[in-house]
This record gives C-alpha cells, sequence and structure tokens, in this order.
C-alpha cells in the first residue's frame, strides 16, 4: 500500500509555510503519491488573505493523526512541529534556515537546506526543473509567499533564485495586477486594527551589558500613515511592554517595504539618543525616519555595539 504522507508546516504558518505545503502535495499527487497539505494552528494574516481572496478551499486543517510518513517545509526543527509528526517517520525536510537542526532532529529524512529569500523558491523550482504543469492556487500561493517571505525582496536571504523563480511563475499563471500591493495593504489594515496583540506579537528582548530592551516590529506598506494616525497608542503600548517584561527601554522599528524606509518610534530619551547616535537620525515628536530598508536582525548588532 501507498504510505499515507502528511506534508506539514510549522503551527501557526505564514504564507510561505502554506504555499509550500499546497504546491509541494498537488506536485506529489501528480506522481502518484498519497499526499496531504495538512495546516495546525492559525494561518499568519498574508495567507488568510491569499486564500480568502482566491477561494482556495482544498487544504486540510488539523488533519486526524492518522499518516504513515511526514514531510515537513518551511521548517526543519522539532520546535514549532504539529503533535501528530513522528521525528523518525520524516521522510523530507525542505528550508531555507541556516542554523537549523535538521539532521539529528530527523535521522530519516532526505534534507533540502538552502540559504533563499523563500522556501517557496524550492518548491517552485521542484516544478521548474522538471517542467510539470503548475495549478493556478499553487502558482499564485508560491508567488505572493516569496514576495512575502523575502519581504518585497529587500531581506539580505533574498537571492537570484527567489528572482528568476517569481519570473517564471509569471509565465505559468496569470496574476492579478497589484496582487502584492494589496497583499501588503492587508497587513497594514490588519496591524492597525489590531496593533497591540501585533507588536507585542512580534517582539523580542535583549540583554545589552546591564540594559534589557525590547524592540518590535512592523513589516508593512502605507507606513507613514499607520505610524502617524496610530502614534500615541503606539507609544501606550511599547510602555505597556516595557512594563510587563521590565525593560529598561523599548522601541518600534517599523520598515515601509514599497517606499524603502524605516521609522524608529519611542518615548525612551535615552532609547532616542542612542537611536540617533548610531543611525544619525532626528528624533521629531517620538519618531525618527531612517531612509534605506533596515531589518530589526540588522539593527541589533549596532545596538549592541554602541550600549
Ligand atoms: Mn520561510
Amino acid at each position: 500500500m501507498t504510505p499515507r504522507i502528511l506534508i506539514t508546516p510549522k503551527i501557526n504558518p505564514d504564507l510561505d509555510g502554506v504555499a509550500c505545503v499546497y504546491a509541494y502535495s498537488y506536485l506529489l499527487n501528480k506522481k502518484s503519491k498519497n499526499t496531504t497539505g495538512g495546516i495546525f494552528g492559525k494561518l499568519h494574516i498574508e495567507a488568510q488573505y491569499i486564500i480568502d481572496r482566491f477561494k482556495i478551499t482544498d487544504i486540510s486543517y488539523s488533519p486526524a493523526d492518522n499518516f504513515d510518513k511526514f514531510i515537513l517545509v518551511d521548517m526543519s526543527e522539532l520546535a514549532g512541529c504539529p503533535e501528530v509528526v513522528r521525528a523518525k517517520d520524516v521522510i523530507e525536510v525542505i528550508d531555507h534556515r541556516e542554523f537549523n537542526k535538521a539532521s539529528k532532529s530527523f535521522p530519516n529524512a532526505k534534507i533540502q537546506i538552502e540559504k533563499v529569500g523563500a522556501a517557496a523558491t524550492l518548491i517552485t523550482e521542484r516544478y521548474y526543473d522538471e517542467n510539470i504543469k503548475i495549478d493556478r492556487n499553487s502558482a499564485i500561493l508560491l508567488y505572493s509567499a516569496i514576495f512575502s517571505n523575502s519581504l518585497n525582496f529587500k531581506a539580505k536571504v533574498t537571492s537570484e533564485k527567489d528572482k528568476k523563480m517569481v519570473k517564471w511563475l509569471e509565465k505559468q499563471a496569470e496574476i492579478p495586477n497589484g496582487l502584492i500591493h494589496d497583499m501588503f495593504l492587508a497587513k497594514t489594515k490588519f496591524s492597525e486594527e489590531n496593533l497591540s496583540e501585533v507588536l507585542k506579537g512580534d517582539s523580542k528582548e535583549y540583554v545589552f551589558g546591564n540594559k534589557k530592551i525590547g524592540i518590535t516590529q512592523l513589516e508593512i506598506a502605507e507606513l507613514e500613515n499607520l505610524v502617524r494616525n496610530n502614534l500615541s497608542q503606539i507609544l501606550k503600548i511599547l510602555n505597556e511592554f516595557k512594563q510587563e517584561k521590565d525593560l529598561s527601554m523599548a522601541f518600534l522599528t517599523s520598515c515601509d517595504l514599497e517606499k524603502d524606509f524605516n521609522l524608529f518610534v519611542t518615548s525612551d530619551k535615552e532609547m532616542q539618543e542612542l537611536l540617533e547616535k548610531i543611525f544619525k537620525v532626528d528624533f521629531k515628536d517620538n519618531v525618527a525616519r531612517r531612509d534605506g530598508l533596515i531589518l530589526r536582525k540588522e539593527i541589533i548588532p549596532l545596538v549592541i555595539r554602541n550600549t
């Protein structure tokens, strides 16, 4: 009997994970495998947006535990892995995280880890390499996932391969004009409506010397409007965050994915001075603008060096 295979990303997947699950299970089923694409937990907003807009219904949510083998996509460790997955029965892992414990955690798996902007690029390549016809939903999911995960090609992990696969996908399916802008706007709207949840949900704390600094982030379109229209609320959320986590200072780094600039927000004078010194910016009304796009993971080492 053909083994029943579950393809799954981490719990609460982003669009990259969802796209990989969907498109890879389609590909394997074309090859007469018995695979199910399964999703556990809550979808990130961009994934939900694409699924709703294109009325994609053939995804299994929290499928029952009756699989023989497992394939993990956009994930390469046990942390965040759905409970139904048995590590010894994982037969394949496809991911793009350079630092991972894949071979240790999944000793029987065929592992492909490549440093690219999105795992969706690696799944697209499976179609591309064998010249397999791709269905429209898979093409749209993979296409938008590459933009989403590489932050509109701004993330440092973006590779030539991501761009090449996007170009190829454009030829395989009719992609609506402005799709990526619409997707980023959906994220902006969601962030604005759920500011506290979004900012606190994507926050990290770092200890520098004797200081504990909290950094929260937003990566959206139409950033200027969101920050200006919600400034007092953002400052209030940062203060709550500071108290809840017992931080010395906290700030928001936010970037506009289409216009390539950051806004730093904080009412901490010490934090403002530090950011002004590092980035040669000026705080006015608790907001500072920096042209060019810089991500949180690039900001951290600069703050460490200057604290
Ligand atoms: Mn990813």
